[in-house]
Order: structure tokens, then sequence, then C-alpha cells
């Protein structure tokens, strides 16, 4: 074993450093309707061992793990791991993907849902760097880095349903990066959001009161499509939002990953993901 050990560890030292920019980089096409299965995607991805990947012609910059917050979505989860993995593979990262579910009938929360993979993934290797993505977003453009940035990064500033505009300028939803450090400045995200809308402002709001500021990657290469979708049942706001967005700056501290408690309920190693399913409560 140990000489095992030492041989890789030469080889290793022996690899470069991946390029800052991966060559050969562009926009690719794109079909939110392809109907694939999981073992097809297998077949194409045999390399790919419980959702990780890394180059092996050179040694990535970041260790990135990919955190998506999930409860019945399998169509666009196959979606996603269809295209995802080989584009990732593209852009030569060294990457984890988990996907982080919610029991059935309660009302989902997002940003705990995110909450938890950061803290789970953190327990099985020291990630630089979180994306935290929606199941159902799909970019088109292979120089988007899937990456972090010097600053907490917005990344799904180009989306098919907002005509690839921006809605609104602190739009902070659908896929944002941030480094271990900058999402422990924040304290993760707040735990008390339940139903659809209101923690990614919330989470905007956190990282201008500490001090940062939000980078988006430029529009013509940050084209996203997102699947489109009725609203989920259970997935109803508690109109308390706009409230807690407000007040971000002052629960910072108090509310995210320091009041973080859930039960994990099963752990499944699939090929192409980590599935972490868990009880989160309901709201108070
Ligand atoms: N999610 C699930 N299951 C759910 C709810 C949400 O997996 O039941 C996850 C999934 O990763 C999804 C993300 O949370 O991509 C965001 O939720 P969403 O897709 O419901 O939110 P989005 O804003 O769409 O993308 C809202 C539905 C259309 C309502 C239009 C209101 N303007
Ligand atoms: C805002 C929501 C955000 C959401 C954004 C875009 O109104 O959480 O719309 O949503 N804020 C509140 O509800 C307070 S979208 O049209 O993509 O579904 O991200």
């Amino acid at each position: 074993r140990n000489t095992e050990n030492v041989s890789s560890n030469i080889l290793k030292d022996e690899l470069p450093m991946c390029p800052e920019v991966p060559p050969n980089l562009g926009p690719m096409d794109i079909s939110t309707q392809i109907k694939v299965t999981f073992e097809s995607i297998i077949s194409e991805n045999l390399n790919v061992k419980s959702g990780c990947w890394k180059p092996q012609s050179c040694v990535a910059q970041q260790k990135i793990a990919i955190i998506i917050p999930f409860r019945d979505r399998e169509q666009h989860l196959k979606v996603w791991l269809y295209y995802m993995h080989p584009f990732l593979q593209e852009q030569q990262g060294n990457y984890c993907v988990y996907v982080v579910e919610q029991t059935q009938n309660t009302t989902f929360n997002r940003a705990k849902l995110m909450n938890i993979g950061f803290m789970e993934a953190g327990k099985d290797n020291d990630f630089d760097c979180f994306i935290f993505s929606d199941v159902d977003i799909i970019p088109m453009d292979r120089r988007n880095l899937y990456r972090c940035s010097k600053n907490p990064k917005h990344m799904a500033n180009s989306v098919d349903k907002f005509n690839f505009q921006l809605p609104y300028n602190t739009l902070f939803g659908g896929i944002v990066a941030f480094s271990k450090q900058q999402f422990l400045k924040v304290n993760g995200l707040s735990n008390m959001f339940w139903g659809w809308g209101g923690e990614d402002d919330e989470l905007y709001n956190r990282v201008v009161a500490a001090g940062m500021k939000i980078e988006r990657p430029a529009q013509s290469i940050a084209k996203s499509k997102m699947i489109f979708h009725l609203r989920d049942p259970g997935n109803k706001g508690t109109g308390k939002s706009f409230h807690l967005i407000s007040k971000a700056a002052n629960r910072m501290s108090i509310d995210g990953l320091n009041s973080l408690f859930y039960n994990i309920t099963e752990r499944e190693e699939h090929m192409l993901f980590t599935k972490i399913t868990v009880q989160i409560g309901t709201p108070e």
C-alpha cells in the first residue's frame, strides 16, 4: 500500500496544473425535452464514480461540490445529468454531484436543503467551491465556467425564460457559486423560507451585509435553458418572506448554518450522484 501511495504521489507531482480557462469551449445545442434513462447516462459516463470525476491529465485548481435541492423531479434530474456530466468534464472540473432530497408531504425549503448539501458534502471531502444549482437549469455554453470566483457568483443571469435578460438587478436565484469561505462568511442561507420564493433575495442581502459583492458571467456566455414545468404542489410560500428579506443583516449571525437541524433518512451512492434524503421539519 505504501509503495502504491508513493508512486501515485510522484505521478501527481508530475502532472501540470489545469489551465485557468480550459481549451476549446463554446456553445452547445441542448434540448430540455430529451428522453433519457439513468442506464444510458451511466453508460456514457463510465468514469464517473458516485457522482465524482476529475481530470486525469492535469490537477484541477478547485475541488467543486455541486449541490441540487430536490424533490419529485426525476425527469429534470435525468436531463441535468445527461448534459452536465459531459459539460463539467469538458471544463476539466474536479467535481462531485450531490442531490439533496426533501422527504415527502412537507412544505419545500430550498434554502435549508442547500445548507444541508454544504454540510454533508463537507464531511466527504475538503471542497473549495460549492455550486448550488436548481435541477431545471441547463447552461447553453461551455464557456460559462462552473467555478468559484473572488466573490459569490450568480450564474443564472441569462435564462431563456426571461428572454436572456436579468429581470431585476439583485436576482440571485437558480445557480450560485460560493467558495467555502464565502459561504461560511454569510452563515449559509436562512432556514426560515418555507415554500416558493425569497430565499435567494435574502441570500443576496447577506452577501452585501457581509461586505462582499456579487459577480456574474458575461450574458453572452451565460445563456441557459430552464426546463418548462408547472408549480409544484406543496410549495406555496408562507407570505413572510418580504419581512425576512429586509431583516437579513440582523438575522444572518443566528439563522443559517449554525442553527441548522435535520435528520438524514437515507444516503444513496448512485453512479451519477450522491443522494441524501433528509427530514427537515415543518414551518413554525
Ligand atoms: N424543487 C424541487 N421540487 C419541488 C420544488 C422545488 O426539486 O417540489 C427544486 C428544484 O431544484 C427546482 C428548485 O427547487 O429547480 C426551484 O424551484 P422551482 O423550479 O419551483 O422554482 P422556479 O422559480 O419555478 O424555477 C417556479 C414555477 C413557476 C411559477 C411561476 C412564478 N413566477
Ligand atoms: C422573485 C422571488 C425570487 C425569485 C424571482 C424569480 O419574486 O425568489 O422572483 O423567480 N422573490 C420573492 O418571492 C420575494 S422566477 O420567475 O424565476 O420563478 O427567484
